[in-house]
């Protein structure tokens, strides 16, 4: 098999070019540079700003008259009251921030280009690796990030003895010391509280290593092995030390490191995987060839795995248990002004970055996500309360690394408190994914408390509906009848998408644990007097609760459509209606040029998928890599957006399996062009993983191992029988049709396999 990997001929100019490692905590752009090398640094927790309130005073008291405005139909007056009261202070929020970079520069002449050179970033490994042939001298240069012992890890190993010299150098406030074999970076960022710290400790077996003002020199050497750990005040006031303490416990032997990388990489990363017959015809070409000929029209198939396994590379990369989750650029960011502030966007962003977390079987990687979510629910309590006079908690469209809850940047689309409520989503789908009931223990209390303030915070509207207001449709605007653009309102169709997602999920919960029976039975009165989804004058599902039109026809977020995907109460099965008129929004959206940054382009892959479309589905899956990919895979909002690349994988996943709305669907949207293929270890809910075999179109086999007794109802489009071989202690071979409910049982903590051969 060919290998899974980016490649190129040339080392990479820009940024964007650079190719990404990380371990969660710490990330770096290796840019593959020669004679100079330059690793861009990150580490997760250096942000501008300090700890703050920004809730407002006098937010509640003008609430009442923003919604009394809305419930009349004065949208734009509302908005300017609501801008100039309700939102929080300071009105933005504060920016990821870049560490610094490490230089590696090779001394000497050297002419300006290798006879040879090849740069690649290895998935399956997570090493990036530089190699070059120049004057008869080959030097191989080697960088990863590892998670087991929390440092970047540096090898130059040369034919020909090389003199090097190393420096550190931050965008911010710093100072750099040279000792014996090690440099340490003391810095403060420059607009904030944060201190932080590298530590550089450079190790030849043949050469020698000297400090030298703030350089570290190094000559005659074959081989050298490069340890470098960074840390910040935010989480530990020793920092300096800290960052001794890890090179300290970490080994220093440069393939016990990389075995160590390695194991801990592989063991989440082989988890799954996906090829598709011909993928390997054009896996001879670098990446950024392969790239643009794509964008120039051809179809490379083999793209695929390699788009989806470089979002689980990404994810693994950039969220592991104990960190910060993914932001809006991952980990990786080498401006002090980031765009959006590289923060926590959470009206899509944040949540698009995990949808393929549980599907493509990472669920440690959710991890901190969840415990992040659940860190929000302290200040969110304090907004709920100040902004709202709601119990529970909430948070608006962005957080940072302080926990920011309140409206932020103008009311028209930051005034948006459903934060909360979508992302107790992803607490519930990892439970679900699992069927690991502690799950629910921990987080169960973080979704009942969003609960209780979307409770709270649902007003009765004139004909007795229960309305949110203010609300808006993400970031959407419509016109009033007046003709003016506005985008405050009264319920957007998404917040019930939501609430319904939410209280489900909730109610579940809460019947699973045995608790809060008075707030089940609240949830459960709501749910019908919510404004029902509405179908509008196009047949599209309406995306307020009147049928406005459009300030934006094709807006790149499609938020009414929520319930389709990522949340599930519209089906092509269970609601047809509905979903023909979502599917309606879908091609109204796309007619008018939606899909134009990579995660709306994402997304958009992912509806398709949901109904059942897979050739749409492929066919925007392409626009993603020939719109919307930078030359190093990273996704292209413009610029570059993590997001595309976790919901292009998800889409990916959700093309070849589905598993909510109670029913495992196999290959839901195969394209026609995936003729053949295999994917193995995607993961349904319910604690399942999948195996599934297709040739010419068709469903070859499939096979569903799990841990637990359970039962799936099992839908697969072209195949009207299987028949499916329990395996436990004793197999029973039973036929069933194309969606019909599969039980097995056995003791718990078995381990069944069910395996799936169409017959006829
Ligand atoms: C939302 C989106 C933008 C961008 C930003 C980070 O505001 O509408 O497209 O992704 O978040």
């Amino acid at each position: 098999m060919h290998k899974l990997q980016l490649w190129y001929r040339a080392p990479a100019g820009r940024w964007e070019e650079a190719l990404p490692i990380g371990n969660g905590r710490m990330g770096a752009m290796v840019f593959g540079r020669f004679p100079e090398e330059r690793l861009q640094l990150n580490e997760e927790t250096l942000w501008s700003g300090g700890p703050y309130d920004p809730t407002h005073a006098e937010a509640l008291e003008h609430l009442p008259e923003v919604r009394r405005l809305l419930l009349e139909g004065k949208y734009v007056q509302a908005e300017e009251l609501a801008n100039r009261y309700l939102m929080g202070r300071p009105l933005r929020m504060e920016m990821y921030q870049p560490l610094g970079d490490l230089w590696v520069r090779l001394e000497g002449e050297w002419p300006n280009t290798p006879t040879e050179y090849r740069r690649e970033l290895d998935l399956e490994t997570a090493v990036a690796r530089q190699e070059v042939r120049i004057e008869g001298v080959q030097i191989v240069q080697e960088a990863f990030l590892s998670a087991p012992d929390d440092l970047l890890v540096y090898r130059i190993e040369s034919s020909r003895p090389l003199d090097l010299t190393l420096a550190l150098t931050s965008p911010h406030r710093f100072s750099v010391e040279a000792t014996e074999g090690r440099l340490l970076l003391s810095g403060e960022v420059l607009r904030g509280i944060t201190r932080f710290a590298a530590l550089l400790e450079a190790v030849s077996e043949d050469g020698t290593v000297h400090g030298e003002g703030d350089r570290l020199r190094i000559r005659d050497a074959r081989s050298v092995t490069l340890r470098l750990t960074a840390a910040t005040s935010y989480r530990t006031p020793t920092y300096r030390e800290r960052c001794a303490e890890i090179l300290r416990a970490a080994p220093t032997d440069y393939q016990t490191l990389k075995r160590r990388h390695q194991e801990d990489h592989g063991r989440l990363f082989r988890r799954v995987r996906l090829s598709l017959e011909g993928e390997e015809q054009t896996s001879h070409l670098p990446s950024d060839e392969r790239l643009r000929a794509v964008q120039e029209g051809e179809e490379d198939l083999g793209l695929v795995p390699l788009y989806f396994q470089y979002g689980r590379y990404l994810l693994i990369a950039s969220s592991r248990p104990g960190t910060l989750p993914a932001n809006l650029q991952g980990i990786w960011n080498d401006r002090t002004d980031p765009p959006w502030g590289s923060k926590w966007t959470l009206n899509i962003n944040a949540e698009m970055n995990y949808w393929h977390a549980e599907t493509t079987a990472l669920p440690e990687c959710h991890q901190a996500f969840l415990e992040f979510i659940a860190s929000l629910v302290e200040s969110g309590s304090r907004t709920a309360e100040r902004h709202y006079g709601c119990r529970g908690w909430t948070v608006h469209h962005n957080t940072d690394l302080w926990r920011a809850t309140t409206p932020c940047d103008g009311a028209g689309w930051g005034l948006w408190p459903m934060g909360a409520a979508w992302l107790c989503q992803h607490l519930w789908e990892h439970y679900a994914f699992s069927g690991d009931r502690s799950v629910l223990e921990r987080y169960y209390p973080v979704m009942r408390e969003a609960a209780r303030f979307i409770l709270d915070f649902l007003i009765e509207d004139e004909t007795g509906c229960l309305v949110t207001c203010p609300s808006t449709s993400p970031e959407n605007r419509f016109l009033t009848p007046e003709g003016e653009r506005a985008g405050l309102c009264v319920s957007a169709t998404m917040d019930r998408a939501i609430i319904e997602d939410l209280f489900g999920h909730c109610i579940q919960a809460a019947e699973l644990l045995g608790r809060d029976q008075e707030l089940v039975a609240e949830m459960q009165a709501v749910l019908p007097r919510l404004v029902p989804y509405r179908i509008g004058r196009f047949g599209q599902l309406q995306e307020w609760r009147e049928d406005f039109e459009e300030a934006e026809p094709g807006h790149r977020h499609m938020s009414h459509l929520f319930g389709l995907h990522p949340g599930s109460s519209i089906t092509p099965e269970g609601t047809p209606e509905l979903a023909a008129a979502a599917r309606r929004s879908l091609e109204r959206r796309l007619e008018h040029g939606g899909g134009g940054t990579g995660w709306s382009r994402a997304w958009v892959v992912n509806f398709w998928a949901r109904l059942h479309e897979g050739n749409a589905a492929w066919e925007h899956l392409l626009e993603l890599f020939r719109r919307s990919t930078l030359p190093n895979f990273f996704d292209n909002h413009p610029p570059f957006q993590i997001d595309g690349n976790f919901g292009g994988a998800a889409g990916i996943a959700e093309m070849l399996l589905q598993s909510h709305a109670g029913e495992v669907h196999l290959l839901p949207a195969l394209p026609d062009a995936w003729r053949t293929g295999v994917v193995e270890g995607l993961r349904a809910r319910g604690g399942i993983t999948m195996n599934l075999r297709w040739k010419e179109g068709r469903l070859l086999s499939a096979e569903l191992q799990t841990a637990r007794s359970g039962s799936v109802r099992l839908r697969h489009p072209r195949t009207v029988r299987v028949e499916a071989v329990l395996s436990g202690e004793e197999p029973v071979p039973f036929q069933c049709a194309g969606a019909e409910r599969v039980h097995w049982e056995g003791a718990e903590g078995g381990s069944y396999l069910v395996r799936f051969c169409p017959v006829g």
